[in-house]
C-alpha cells in the first residue's frame, strides 16, 4: 500500500463494484463540496452494468472538490472527489491501494457490496416525507405496501409512481415519470430515447449518449451477434393457463396477490428444463466446454425507463407458484425503481422475454451469453381453431420462440424440449405428476 497523508488532501477513487466492470456511470452526489463527511457516509450513487450501487466514504473529513458531474462515465480507480482528512483518520487508501484492492479483492467486494445492497433492499418501512404520504394518499395507494428505495428504506415518490403503475393504479411508470417534472431530475435530464411519452414536434437531430443498462445493452448484444444462433417457434393453446390464473385469482384472493401467466409458464418451463438441461447450460468458448447448470435461474428481460435490465429468479427448480410471483413482483418493483442489485442480475442461465405484454405475435432475441437459450414469448390472442370433428371453436393461442446457441443446441433436442413445455402448458395438471 502506497504512503498515506495525514491531515491532507486525497483522491477518492471509484473502487471496484463487481467483477468485471470497468467502468460505472455517475449517477448523482449526496454530498457537496465544503461538506464535513463521516466515515461510511454515503457520498454518490453510481451505476454499473450490473446495478445501481451506494458509494460511501472511507474517510472522516471535507470534500474540497466533486470531480464528475452527474452522468459521467467514471472508470474504476479513477478519483471521484477530492478531501481534505481528518488529522485523526485512520487508514486513507490511495488510488494506487485501491487499485491493488481491485485486483485483490473484487470478489470480496462484490459480495460486500451485494450483501449491503440486500440489506438495503429488505428495509421495508414507512420512512416518507409528508409530502410523499400525501402523494400515495392522493393516488390511493397504501404506503405501507409500497417498497421504499431512498436511503435507509425511505419511501420516495417515484417509488409510490412506479407501485402505482404496477399494481394498475396509473398508467406505465415510465410515462408519468417523464412527464412528471419532480422525476425527470430522477432520470436525469436525458430523456430515455425508448421512453415514450407524448409526441415530439421538434426535428432537431439529437444525440443521445449511452448509458447505464442501455450501454450494458449495447455491449452484450454486440456479443451476442456473434454467436449462431437458431430460431424455433411454435404456437401454444393457452386455454387451461387461462382458466388455471383466473382460478388462482379467484380462489386465492386472500393471499393478496396478482397472478399472471408468466409464474405458471416459468415453472413448467423449469419442470421441462430438468428433463433437457442441455437448455439450462453456459458456454465457455475457450475451453471449448458447457456447463450444465444445477440450478434453474430464470431471468425474465424487463424495459424500464433506465433500460432493458434481465433479473433472474433463483433456484425455481424448488420454488412454488405463489413464491415465483412473489419474487417477479419483487424484481419488477426494484426494476422500475433501478434498484436492483448485483445478485438479482447475476448468475442467470436462462432468459424469458415476454414481449406479449406490451405486444406482438413473436420476437427473434439474441441469447444472454453466457446462456444458451432465450425465450420470446408473443401475446396471447384469441383466434378460430379447428378441433377435432373440424368444428370452428376460439383458442387462445402464444407463439414461442426459442433462440438458441447454435453450437450447444440442435434443432431436434430444442424440438423435444418445447414438445415437452408445451405439454405442461396445455395440460398443467401434468405438472402436478412431477412436482415435489
Ligand atoms: N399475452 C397476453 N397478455 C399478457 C402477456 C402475454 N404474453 N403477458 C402478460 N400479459 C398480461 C398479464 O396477464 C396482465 O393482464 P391483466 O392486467 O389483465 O391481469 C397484463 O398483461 C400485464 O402483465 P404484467 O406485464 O404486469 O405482468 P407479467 O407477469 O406478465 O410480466 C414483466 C412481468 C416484468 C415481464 C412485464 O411487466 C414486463 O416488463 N414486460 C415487458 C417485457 C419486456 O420488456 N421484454 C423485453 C423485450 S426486449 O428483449
Amino acid at each position: 500500500m502506497a504512503d498515506l497523508p495525514v491531515g491532507g488532501v486525497i483522491d477518492v477513487p471509484l473502487a471496484q463494484t463487481g467483477e468485471g466492470i470497468a467502468e460505472c456511470e455517475l449517477l448523482k452526489w449526496f454530498v457537496q463540496e465544503g461538506e464535513e463527511v463521516e466515515e461510511f457516509q454515503p457520498l454518490c450513487e453510481v451505476q454499473s452494468d450490473k446495478a445501481t450501487i451506494e458509494i460511501t466514504s472511507r474517510y472522516k473529513g471535507k470534500v474540497s472538490k466533486v470531480l464528475h458531474v452527474p452522468g459521467n462515465i467514471v472508470k474504476v480507480g479513477e478519483a471521484l472527489l477530492r478531501m481534505v482528512i481528518d488529522e485523526n483518520a485512520s487508514i486513507l487508501p490511495s488510488v494506487e491501494a485501491a487499485q491493488d484492492l481491485v485486483a485483490q479483492d473484487s470478489k470480496i467486494n462484490e459480495l460486500d457490496i451485494a450483501d449491503s445492497v440486500l440489506k438495503k433492499e429488505k428495509i421495508r418501512g414507512v420512512l416518507s416525507t409528508p409530502a410523499v404520504r400525501n402523494f400515495a394518499k392522493q393516488l390511493g395507494v397504501t404506503i405501507e405496501d409500497v417498497l421504499g428505495t431512498g436511503h435507509d428504506g425511505r419511501i420516495l415518490r417515484e417509488d409510490i409512481l412506479n407501485y402505482a403503475a404496477r399494481k394498475g393504479i396509473l398508467k406505465a411508470s415510465s410515462e408519468i415519470l417523464i412527464e412528471d417534472s419532480s422525476a425527470k431530475n430522477f432520470l436525469g435530464d436525458q430523456t430515455s430515447p425508448n421512453v415514450s411519452s407524448a409526441y415530439v414536434w421538434e426535428f432537431e437531430d439529437r444525440s443521445l449518449p449511452l448509458r447505464g443498462f442501455h450501454r450494458a445493452m449495447a455491449k452484450s448484444m454486440t456479443l451476442a451477434a456473434k454467436i449462431p444462433h437458431f430460431q424455433y417457434v411454435e404456437e401454444v393453446n393457452c386455454d387451461a393457463l387461462l382458466d388455471l390464473r383466473a382460478s388462482f385469482q379467484n380462489e386465492m384472493s386472500d393471499l393478496g396477490i396478482k397472478f399472471t401467466f408468466l409464474p405458471l409458464l416459468v415453472k413448467s418451463l423449469s419442470m421441462a428444463l430438468s428433463k433437457y438441461p442441455l437448455l439450462n447450460s453456459c458456454f465457455n468458448e475457450e475451453s471449448q466446454e458447457v456447463l450444465l447448470k444445477g440450478s434453474h435461474n430464470i431471468g425474465i428481460a424487463m424495459a424500464t425507463a433506465h433500460g432493458l435490465v434481465v433479473p433472474n429468479i433463483k433456484k425455481v427448480q424448488s420454488l412454488s407458484i405463489v413464491e415465483i410471483t412473489k419474487e417477479l413482483s419483487r424484481l419488477q418493483e426494484l426494476a422500475l425503481s433501478n434498484k436492483l442489485s448485483s445478485d438479482d442480475v447475476s448468475g442467470g442461465t436462462i432468459t424469458i422475454s415476454n414481449i406479449g405484454s406490451i405486444g406482438g405475435k413473436f420476437g427473434s432475441p439474441l441469447v444472454n451469453v453466457p446462456e444458451v437459450s432465450i425465450i420470446a414469448l408473443g401475446r396471447i390472442q384469441k383466434i378460430p381453431l379447428f378441433d377435432e370433428d373440424g368444428n370452428l371453436c376460439p383458442a387462445s393461442i402464444m407463439m414461442i420462440n426459442i433462440s438458441s446457441d447454435h453450437r450447444v443446441l440442435d434443432g431436434a433436442t430444442v424440438a423435444r424440449f418445447c414438445n415437452e413445455w408445451k405439454r405442461f402448458i396445455e395440460k398443467p395438471e401434468l405438472l402436478m405428476l412431477q412436482m415435489r
